[in-house]
């Protein structure tokens, strides 16, 4: 049996794997983080390993709310994992060690709820994904008809989603006397420290007034803009970094040079000094969400959308086709910088440059398919901010109209090519329902799914602009295909 990736096994890497720069034994546990996937792996996992040699109090305990694989892969690892950072110069790997451990919330709920409640975590951060804050993507309201919520509503000790989870543990610090943690989503939503204290005030008083008013008045809540590519990854990941370690890695995390993280400094019970791996503390977040959802998470899932209807399995599939190079330099240009206020000096040309060679990447093997799950949750932040930001000064959407009826064709579970799409989104057989009762018709089809309240809200169905445009936009998909769509808005337009 080949040896494994372990605390042990440290010692035997090959001299050019960088491993961590301090000595395990000695790192305590500061922070809980939720939603143990690759993206927190690849980020905040990494910033903090590197400030762990000065600052040992901050080492993470990590719990998956759902599913056991990555416990399985890491506990055998000691927590230890492999980042790999691929760009067209080559892959240089890194053994991360800030992950002491995993647990496995739905297998151990009194485990996970006792480390949230030990007066040493002063930190609970989160990266759950938009659906795992259980709220409505429209309104940012905590959603009190998700399944989720009314379990945990009346089994509040024995809870299952992230919000439950979180007030039950500030619950109980607070009868105990220990001071609240600091609660830091690392999600992209918007405002994100904003949202999920709403979500977890509103949650809290429908279980006891008091504990609402206590969270609302005593918790911290800074706001994150969190920014790294990180697909999935593959079974031949995996084979190549086990060759170069000379060791398997049950699960290494792929992601790209790139790396940024603004937060606002709002931590009352202390932080890692983050800045020291390069983290930004500022006092508002909002204008850098702003640019990172609009130009890169709204090309992205634009890229998503069109690229898969176009046949391309990657994003630098796509951007490998000019068009949509072009596409997306003009949605970016045209009809995302005009909505955003950027403080001065930061340089969005320079920004924008760079996100178009990051989705270019060719090294990064980033499924449009990834890209295209929980479009339910993602549409309100990525484009319908940026189109109500255009409609109110009449100003031209014709790009992001295309972004959301790429979506639509893209929800019916149907390709160009009449092969069936593997549609991942908490509304996907609602969304499938609407989509079979149009019968192939866009026009139809554009007015079900504008009827989505939690996606579209009440105003963008009654602007005859936004609804126009889309469903224009979908008829052409429907007519030409997302390939020759792409390539007549363009040429219409230069
Ligand atoms: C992507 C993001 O999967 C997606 O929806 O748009 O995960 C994206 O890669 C990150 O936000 C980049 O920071």
């Amino acid at each position: 049996m080949a040896k494994r990736l372990n605390g042990a096994a440290l010692d035997d890497l090959p001299t050019q794997i960088v491993r961590p720069g301090y000595d395990r034994s000695k790192v305590t546990s500061g922070i809980v983080h939720l939603g143990v996937g690759a993206f927190h792996r690849a980020h905040q996992a990494v910033y903090t390993d590197t400030v762990l040699p000065r600052h040992p109090r901050w080492g993470i305990v990590a719990a998956s709310l759902r599913s056991p694989d990555t416990r399985d892969a890491l506990e055998p690892q000691d927590g230890f994992y492999t980042l790999s950072v691929r760009s067209r110069e080559g892959e240089a790997l890194r053994v991360i060690g800030s992950i002491a451990r995993v647990i496995v919330a739905p297998e151990a709920i009194e485990d996970l709820l006792g480390v949230m409640s030990d007066p040493r975590i002063r930190i609970v951060s989160l990266t759950v994904t938009e659906k795992g804050y259980c709220h409505d993507p429209a309104t940012g309201e905590l959603n009190e008809t998700h399944p989720d919520v009314i379990h945990d509503l009346s089994n509040s000790t024995r809870p299952r989603s992230a919000p439950g989870f979180i007030v039950e543990a500030l619950r109980r610090r607070r009868s105990a006397g220990v001071p609240p943690f600091t609660v830091m989503s690392c999600d992209n939503l918007p405002s994100n420290g904003r949202t999920v204290k709403r979500v977890l005030t509103r949650y809290a008083k429908l279980l006891d007034p008091d504990l609402g008013a206590f969270i609302e008045n005593e918790v911290s809540f800074p706001s994150t803009m969190v920014d790294r590519i990180v697909p999935a990854t593959t079974d031949e990941d995996r084979a190549r970094i086990g060759r170069a370690l000379g060791m398997d890695d049950a699960w290494p995390v792929i992601t790209e040079p790139f790396t940024q993280w603004v937060i606002e400094d709002d931590f009352r019970q202390g932080r890692p000094a983050w800045e020291e791996a390069g983290a930004e503390f500022v006092s508002d977040v909002e204008p850098y969400e702003h640019m990172k959802l609009r130009l890169l998470n709204g090309s992205h899932s634009t890229l998503a959308y069109l690229g898969y209807l176009a046949g391309y399995e990657t994003v630098a599939d796509t951007m490998a086709d000019s068009a949509f190079v072009r596409l997306i330099e003009g949605l970016m240009d045209e009809e995302v910088t005009p909505t955003l206020h950027m403080p001065p000096g930061a340089n969005l040309d320079a920004y924008k440059r760079a996100l178009v060679e990051r989705f270019k990447n060719p090294a990064l093997k980033h499924r449009t398919w990834q890209i295209a799950m929980d479009g339910s949750q993602k549409l309100p932040q990525r484009l319908l901010g940026t189109v109500r930001d255009r409609l109110s000064k009449n100003a031209s959407i014709d790009r992001l109209a295309l972004g959301v009826a790429a979506w639509m064709r893209y929800v019916t579970g149907f390709d160009e090519k009449h092969a069936p799409i593997d549609v991942r989104d908490p509304m996907a057989q609602r969304l499938r329902n609407l989509a079979d009762a149009a019968e192939g018709d866009p026009e139809r089809l554009a007015q079900k799914l504008f009827g989505i309240r939690e996606i579209f809200g009440d105003d963008l169905p009654a602007d005859p602009c936004f609804t126009h445009s889309v469903t224009t936009a979908l008829a052409r998909l429907y007519m030409d295909g997302a390939r020759h769509t792409v390539g007549k808005l363009i040429s219409a337009s230069s």
